[in-house]
């Protein structure tokens, strides 16, 4: 690893904690071995809340920010280890996205920005689970299982949102690193995006980008002026952008980055943090499950607006509609707009590289119509979760990937971006090497390393103004069918498992045949529930020729739920909004 940047102020030995008056300071030069009475000490500092048990789940550990304080100085510990197994930068990132502001979450990023490997989950929900004396066992097993030279340096980055919980939280991960003889960077209050990026441009010697959010403004705006510079700055689609920051990160980050923007990208931010909660009646999240407008936003029929996360990792578009309805155009929208985009200037270049798109069960089963019968590109149905998504779209040269939530990106393997960017340098005919330019400039402008709501907006904002589309013309492309969301609280999710890319239900025995017996009930249905791995609950979606039939089966999915895996409190109503 090249790129250790010097001990400054924000990458000191212990991370702000105020030291209690009995321990010693944490040796720094403990690299050789673990120094086990250390790490006993300073775990009692941070003591493992009794009953408590914390599962790795979706996108990490995510529960009450009271209970996660053990949780981080763990999940610091476990970052050295992963540093000095895989020689590189690990990520560490305070944050838990959609989720309400009192809860907290913590996720490790691997190497080159992507999600930790699933090995690794494992071990981290056993050493957080791990009572005091086992520490040293589970430590040193998986030093053992994992090959981990202790001799090796590690090197952690840490970022965190703005949660009130965040900051603190972030220090007790210091103090697990730095116990372990690790080194840190604190970029302090970044997008959960822009951290990912940061890990990728260290552990690739820069050649990604310049691992500062400087960088990261450069490398986008550069890319999108690049890739917009031959469109008219008059157009209908360059109206003003409105953008509901969900009282988060997002905010803060779309501000600082304003300058870098041309002059013609006109965006005004609502929710930004000044007055209402995180993620409360606003965001990506509200806006895409309860299909209802932002509070906290003006708008005019027609106008594009579009909602992040409390990270800004994801990104959902609405407007409103001549009747002043919702018209939301989400992930499934973006991945079409994307692909379709992608797919044409392939074909402009002359390229055969293989494209794919990416969906779970929750994209509408018109946007998976679409792509297939008219956009022609295959189409593969994953898990929930971008770890899942992002895995199989490194199976072919460009994989778009989109959760209906707002989630995704687009990979490109190494050899489809030295092909793009060779044919941009060294192509004769004029109108091929334009289109491999722009195919290039719209790799730079996508964060390759997970979904990111800043990204993912300059894109679709860049494409809208080649295309010359109005949101009202790219929300034509296809219809959705009409579909509905539901939380069910159980007494443990766990009893509800699912196979077949989470359309089928497993367990509990019965379930899955009551769901089949409900969806043939409807006219173009369908219907699934699974667990979640971000909240207490378990989630039920259901689609259907009408929005009333869609309430009603989602309705009757949930009472199904209730009845067969254990629901707590009172049995779900009618009432679905
Ligand atoms: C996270 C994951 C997403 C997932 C979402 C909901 O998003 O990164 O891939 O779709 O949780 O997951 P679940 O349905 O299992 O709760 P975020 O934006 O909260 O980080």
């Amino acid at each position: 690893m090249s790129n250790w940047i010097s001990l400054g102020q924000s990458c000191v030995p212990l991370g702000g904690l105020t030291l209690p008056v009995l321990l010693p300071p944490i040796p720094s030069a403990s690299r050789k071995e673990m120094d086990f009475e250390a790490i006993t000490n300073y775990s009692k500092l941070h003591a493992k809340p009794p009953g408590v048990f914390l599962q790795y789940g979706t996108a990490g550990f995510r529960t009450k920010a009271e209970n996660l304080d053990h949780t981080m100085f763990c999940m610091g510990l476990l970052a050295v280890l992963r540093s000095k197994q895989t020689k590189a930068t690990i990520g560490v990132m305070v944050t838990a996205s959609h989720n309400p502001e009192e809860d907290n979450g913590v996720k490790l990023i691997d190497p080159l920005g992507e999600m930790l490997a699933p090995t690794w989950e494992d071990h981290a929900t056993r050493l957080v689970n791990a009572e005091e004396r086992e520490l040293q066992h589970v430590l040193t097993d998986i030093c053992k299982k994992e090959d981990v030279t202790l001799q090796q340096e590690a090197f952690i980055v840490i970022g965190r949102d703005t949660r009130p919980s965040s900051k603190k939280l972030s220090q007790s991960v210091t103090d697990g690193i730095s116990v372990l003889g690790g080194q840190y960077h604190d970029y302090g209050l970044v997008t959960t995006p822009q951290l990912h990026y940061m890990v990728r441009c260290r552990n690739t010697d820069g050649i990604y980008g310049t691992a500062t959010v400087q960088g990261y403004y450069e490398k986008l705006s550069n890319a999108f002026v690049e890739l917009t510079k031959e469109t008219n700055h008059q157009s209908r689609s360059r109206t003003a952008l409105k953008i509901d920051c969900a009282n988060g990160i997002g905010a803060l980050k779309l501000k600082e980055m304003e300058p870098y923007l041309p002059k013609y990208f006109v965006m005004h931010r609502y929710n930004v943090g000044s007055k209402g909660k995180l993620n409360h009646l606003c965001g990506a999240d509200f806006v895409k499950v309860h299909q209802k407008f932002p509070v906290g936003l003006e708008m005019k029929p027609g106008e594009r607006c579009c909602s992040f996360d409390g990270d800004a990792d994801r990104i959902v578009y609405f407007c409103e509609d001549a009747a002043e309805c919702l018209c939301l155009l989400d992930g499934d929208k973006i991945a079409t707009l994307i692909s379709t985009f992608l797919k044409e200037l392939l074909d402009k270049a002359g390229q055969t590289l293989t494209l794919a798109v990416i969906q779970t069960a929750y994209a509408n089963g018109s946007s998976t119509r679409y792509l297939k019968e008219t956009v022609k590109v295959p189409v593969h149905c994953v898990k929930t979760g971008v770890k899942h998504l992002h895995h199989k779209a490194q199976e072919f040269d460009i994989g778009v990937y989109f959760e209906a939530n707002g989630h995704g990106t687009v990979v490109f393997s190494k050899a489809a971006e030295e092909k793009i960017r060779n044919q941009a340098k060294e192509e004769k005919d004029p109108q091929k090497r334009e289109a491999a330019k722009m195919l290039e400039n719209t790799i730079d402008l996508i964060n390759q390393a997970v979904g990111d709501a800043i990204s993912d907006m300059l894109v679709v904002e860049a494409i809208l103004a080649l295309k010359d589309f109005t949101i009202q013309e790219w929300d034509a492309l296809y219809v959705d069918l009409p579909n509905r969301q539901l939380k069910v609280k159980v007494a443990d999710r766990r009893v509800i498992d699912t196979t077949d890319a989470e359309r089928r239900a497993v367990t509990p025995p019965g379930l899955q045949e009551r769901i089949d017996r409900l969806t043939k009930q409807f006219q173009l249905a369908r219907a699934f529930v699974r667990p979640s791995g971000t909240e207490d609950v378990v989630r039920v979606y259901a689609e259907a020729n009408t929005q009333e039939n869609a309430d009603r089966l989602a309705h009757e999915v949930s009472l199904a739920v209730y009845h067969l895996a254990g629901g707590v409190g009172e049995p779900p109503t009618t009432e679905v909004r």
